[in-house]
């Protein structure tokens, strides 16, 4: 069997002093932190699209990257060589999951039956290899934004036969999902979204989404596909309003449709700064209304206004995103998809390994410094303390709803101006920054 990544071995654990870039420094999987292995914890996946199928191109240039998998006469045999090429990644990097599109998966043919039955023969090799290998799925979707036929959008199209296209297609990804044992299917909303209010009906194309989402949910309970629906938030791009923002949007609409017992969200870091939020802030929006479900680990730049899926390298992101996954007890059925490319300059076949190791090493940092934190009852402690009036006396009473308007009054004039309380930003900072270069 070709082997496409020949000099490299399966990755292993060296400690956080080891100076080789392909073996972990603190991501070692059995390792027990706060009463569950490392990889319960973190249930990693490679995202098969930038992975595989990113090339490095960009709007001023064609792609920089070696992709030998790619290389075949036919676009059937390419993409065979491109399961192969990813389970032996998957399996010398050490990862559990993976995620795709039907259309990175398999190339599209001239008409969708013919597309389908491709579909299902690559989508035979993936499982012949979960099979072998034991890596699963951590999730599939559906790309119904590339083709030109989804210019306008796909369920928000103003056209019902290129939503009737999406939905075929859809319900397609819905049954390769439970044939491949999918432990979570994504809908993140490509073109759902619009440029100018001169041309679009947005009343009557969120209708839409929502009823393509119902016919999902009908249509997955229908063929008994049980992985748990996903909604994943993004601002913008391509279209200027996307419809599914931010957590807080997404968790409105759904529950303004009656759909959000059906999904949870997958919170992308990148998205979450595109929408002017923290990557933490959406991460806690989704977990408060025990909603987030699933994580695409990358990282923006704050200097650049798009989508930059960069590899995530900043340690205090992970652990405050890793605080707010232990707080709820943890991620699964979801995961960590590392959503994220290599900088067109990374050129090295072997960049594709070192910048998951580094990846994986900075969540297996936060979460060990998130561990700690929640451990030594910091900030939480501080935090509870800080509402701590509303537990007893008049906090209690308008928290349960026996306080009116009357009663507070009464209190206010019996008991005067409120003592002031330091929020203890700065302090909270400084400690904070302990944890980071103490853990080991
Ligand atoms: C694009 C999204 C996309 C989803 C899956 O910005 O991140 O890749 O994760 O369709
Ligand atoms: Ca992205
Ligand atoms: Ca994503």
């Amino acid at each position: 069997m070709t082997q496409y990544f020949p000099d490299v071995q399966k990755i292993s654990y060296e400690g956080p002093d080891s100076t080789n870039p392909l073996a972990f420094k603190w991501y070692n999987p059995e390792e027990v932190v706060a009463g569950k292995s490392m990889r319960e914890h973190l249930r990693f996946g490679v995202a098969y699209w930038h992975t595989f199928r990113g090339t490095g191109s960009d709007p001023f240039g064609a792609g920089t990257m070696p992709h030998p998998w790619a290389e075949a006469a036919d676009p059937v045999t390419a993409a065979e060589q491109t399961v192969h090429a990813a389970f032996e990644f998957f399996s010398k990097l050490g990862v559990d999951f993976y995620c795709f599109h039907d259309r990175d998966i398999a190339p599209e043919a001239n008409t969708l039956k013919q597309t389908n039955a491709i579909l299902d023969r690559i989508c035979g090799l993936a499982k012949q290899k979960q099979d072998e290998t034991g890596i699963g799925l951590l999730w599939n979707t559906t790309n119904a934004f590339s083709h030109p036929r989804f210019a306008n959008g796909a369920s928000t199209n103003p056209d019902a036969a290129v939503f009737a296209y999406a939905a075929s297609q859809i319900k397609k990804q819905l049954e390769i999902g439970k044939e491949l044992g999918a432990a979570n299917y994504v809908f993140w909303g490509g073109r759902e979204g619009y440029a100018t209010l001169l041309n679009t009906d947005m009343k009557r194309e969120q209708e839409h989404l929502a009823r393509l989402l119902q016919m999902a949910v009908d249509y997955a309970k229908k063929i008994g596909f049980e992985a748990q629906f996903l909604i994943e938030p993004k601002p913008k791009e391509p279209t200027k309003h996307q419809y599914d923002f931010d957590a807080a949007s997404v968790i409105s609409f759904l529950k303004g449709h009656g759909l959000d017992q059906h999904f949870k969200l997958n919170v992308e870091a990148n998205h979450a700064t595109l929408a002017m939020h923290s990557f933490e802030h959406d991460l806690q929006v989704a977990s408060m209304h025990g909603m987030l479900g699933s994580i695409d680990a990358n990282q923006g730049d704050l200097l650049l206004g798009w989508d930059t899926d960069e590899f995530p390298h900043n340690i205090l992101e992970a652990a405050m995103a890793m605080r707010v996954v232990l707080a709820q007890g943890g991620i699964a059925p979801g995961g960590l998809n590392f959503d994220a490319k290599l900088r067109r300059e990374s050129t090295d076949l072997k960049d594709l390994f070192i910048a998951h190791v580094s990846g994986m090493d900075t969540f297996a940092l936060g979460l060990k410094i998130a561990a700690k934190m929640a451990a030594d009852d910091f900030p939480n402690g501080f935090i509870r303390e800080r509402y701590a009036s509303y537990d007893s006396g008049i906090g209690a009473e308008i928290a349960s709803g026996s306080a009116d308007f009357e009663s507070l009054e009464a209190y206010t004039l019996a008991h005067g101006e409120p003592v002031a309380r330091s929020g203890k930003q700065e302090l909270l900072e400084a400690r904070l920054n302990q944890y980071l270069w103490q853990v080991r």
